[in-house]
């Protein structure tokens, strides 16, 4: 049963009050200002090219940056029909007009934007029809819109044309001299509308302290829906535990992307972070531990409900992960009666994995698996529930399939959709059921055999998509067995095509799994997901079509001093062309006290 949260939200609260930035001159390479040759006849000279580039930057520092482009947006919206005429400026006096059931999604944006611009912004309902100067409109029956006239779309084709329905998350942005209006058939399409917007508007208004600046939008259409409905990231809370802040402010960085799902790998051999009523062990003594012998930690069901709530109303699905029968160890330590030897196996600090279990031979490992999945399902408002299955390496294949087909039905008895990793492949199909692909070689018959089967996919090929592989040799924290993973190669696959023999219709979308073995704080965290985390989300969301490397990465670069501003750390990664202002960065933790400063 869905439970409703009783909690009041309470989400991680600006709190950043370092300067920022608000000019363009940031962002002119140094070499912008370089002399051509002296003396030529209708070349300037070193004095006259430098004048005239210092009125040109006195000219910007007062009329405020160039704005961003419609399509400079990540990801990438499935359609831009640029308006250079329209152009609009946000004022001081702007009030956010919305319809009553898109209320929400304003008053989220107006929480985004009242830090740096230092405007009111309030929020006031309106009848459909009467625009203001930032408008929301959520109508079921939104339109994809028309185009205006004589508007060159960017899209193939493949995913539809203009005026086609904007589907469960899709959302058309109209931005005219006089004001932006939002439409969307759901609060999800509004609110992916709602952080588009965000996006347009200068870097600075990520700063949360007032910023003089010309709070300036391109003019234009956007008219944008996803390639997949299932986009999400996975963080391992397991071998290292993150405090409830920590995984809110995650959300938040995965709702800026349009990311829509955060998969919480919640138990393994070095933790069990949820607590199970009816095994009150698991957290007590299985939450007690981690890797590295750290403290470790385990969210109540009140943690997680908050979670989820925070989660829900970023219009992000919480899907919860149960390892079984593997990566055990921490269950095991709590109930002995659990393990094949009924002997409790000493607790385990370490990083390997594959040599736990749970007993697949004993009535008491299902009366353990009903009881965990019920209460974790009881909690979870979401469809899906995760139940693991890698690496059990010490189980025998048919015991395997046997206790993964009797688990697979005690969650569809929860009336949740199971997910699993893709070892699951060889077990009987269950309605509905999810594999998770993480392989290297995209040729897997047990997997393409088990989607003929009626098997969905998520595809994490851990050769691109693993957000705990280093970026480069000396990346200081992460694993390198699935190879480096720089932004190019996050960005450079397919997920429609990559598992041989599935066809697109049968992939559900794209994860990014953060393994958490050498990450344990927040800063590492972003410092291994950005900025790879938004070339997973443009893979997810973006069509096929707008896929570019040469300009990913440019689009991409603009988001640097976006980040800086919000004090969310990154990899200075040298393959995208930052701006000058953003600073050298090579290690997660080069910025002292960052790691305290939460997001709004
Ligand atoms: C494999 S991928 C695992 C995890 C490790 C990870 C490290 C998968 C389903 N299992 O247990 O943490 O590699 O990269």
């Amino acid at each position: 049963m869905p439970t409703t949260p009783t909690a009041p939200e309470t989400g991680p609260e600006p709190t950043d009050t370092r300067p920022t930035s608000t000019s363009t001159r940031d962002q002119v390479p140094p070499s912008a200002g370089a002399a051509a040759g002296e003396g030529l006849p209708g070349v300037p000279t070193p004095a006259a090219e430098l004048a005239r580039v210092a009125a040109g930057r006195a000219a910007e520092a007062l009329a405020g940056p160039a704005p961003v482009r419609l399509d400079d947006v990540v990801p990438a919206p499935e359609q831009v029909f640029p308006d250079p005429a329209g152009d609009f400026t946000l004022g001081a006096d702007a009030a956010l007009r919305v319809s009553p059931a898109g209320r929400d999604v304003a008053e989220q944006l107006a929480t985004w934007l009242r830090p740096a611009t230092g405007f009111p912004l309030p929020v006031a309902d309106a009848p459909v029809g009467e625009d203001g100067p930032l408008t929301l409109t959520l109508s079921p029956s939104a339109p994809g819109g028309a185009a205006a006239p004589g508007a060159r779309a960017t899209d193939d084709g493949s995913g539809g044309s203009v005026g086609d329905g904007l589907g469960d998350e899709g959302y058309r942005l109209d931005v005219a001299a006089t004001g932006v209006r939002i439409t969307a058939a759901t609060s999800a399409g509004l609110f992916h509308g709602a952080q588009t917007l965000r996006q347009l508007l200068p870097a600075a208004i990520e700063s949360r302290t007032p910023v003089a600046a010309r709070w300036a939008v391109s003019g234009g259409t956007i008219v944008d829906r996803p390639r997949f409905p299932y986009r999400g990231a996975m963080l391992d809370v397991a071998r290292h535990f993150f405090a409830v802040e920590d995984v809110l402010r995650m959300v938040d960085h995965l709702a800026r992307y349009k990311l829509n799902h955060l998969h919480l790998h919640l138990t393994d051999d070095q933790g069990w972070r949820i607590a199970v009523d009816s095994w009150p062990r698991l957290t007590e003594v299985g939450g007690a531990t981690a890797v590295g012998g750290g403290p470790g930690g385990w969210y109540s069901g009140d943690d997680y409900r908050r979670i989820v709530a925070y989660a829900a109303r970023r219009h992000v699905t919480v899907v919860p992960e149960i390892d079984l029968p593997g990566h055990t160890n921490a269950a095991l330590v709590a109930y002995p009666e659990l393990a094949s030897g009924k002997v409790a196996p000493p607790p385990y600090t370490g990083t390997e994995v594959g040599f736990s279990y749970v007993d697949p031979d004993d009535e008491r490992t299902y009366a353990f698996v009903a009881d965990v999945v019920g209460e974790v399902a009881a909690l979870t408002p979401g469809p899906w529930l995760h139940l693991g299955g890698d690496e059990a390496f010490k189980v025998p294949a048919g015991s395997y399939r046997a206790f993964v087909e009797r688990a697979q039905r005690l969650v569809e008895a929860t009336g949740k959709t199971v997910v699993g990793w893709h070892q699951l492949a060889p077990a009987g199909h269950v309605d509905g059921r999810v594999l998770q692909w993480w392989g290297t070689n995209g040729d897997d018959p047990e997997t393409a055999e088990a989607v003929r089967r009626g098997a969905r996919l998520i595809v994490s090929p851990a050769n691109h998509a693993y957000l705990d592989m280093k970026y480069a040799p000396d990346t200081p924290i992460g694993h390198d067995w699935a190879g480096l993973i720089d932004v190019r190669r996050a960005y450079e696959w397919d997920p429609g095509t990559h598992v041989r023999g599935v066809p697109a219709e049968a992939v559900l979308g794209v994860e990014a799994p953060l393994w958490t073995e050498s990450v344990s704080t927040r800063a590492e965290v972003e410092y291994m997901l950005f900025p790879r985390l938004p070339a997973v989300a443009e893979l997810g969301w973006s069509p096929r079509k707008t896929h570019d490397w040469s300009r990913f990465r440019s689009r991409l670069a603009g988001h640097g001093p976006r980040w800086t501003t919000a004090g969310i750390t990154f990899h200075n990664s040298p393959e995208i062309p930052w701006p000058v202002t953003v600073p050298p960065q090579h290690r997660p933790t080069d910025r002292p006290g960052h790691d305290r400063t939460p997001l709004g």
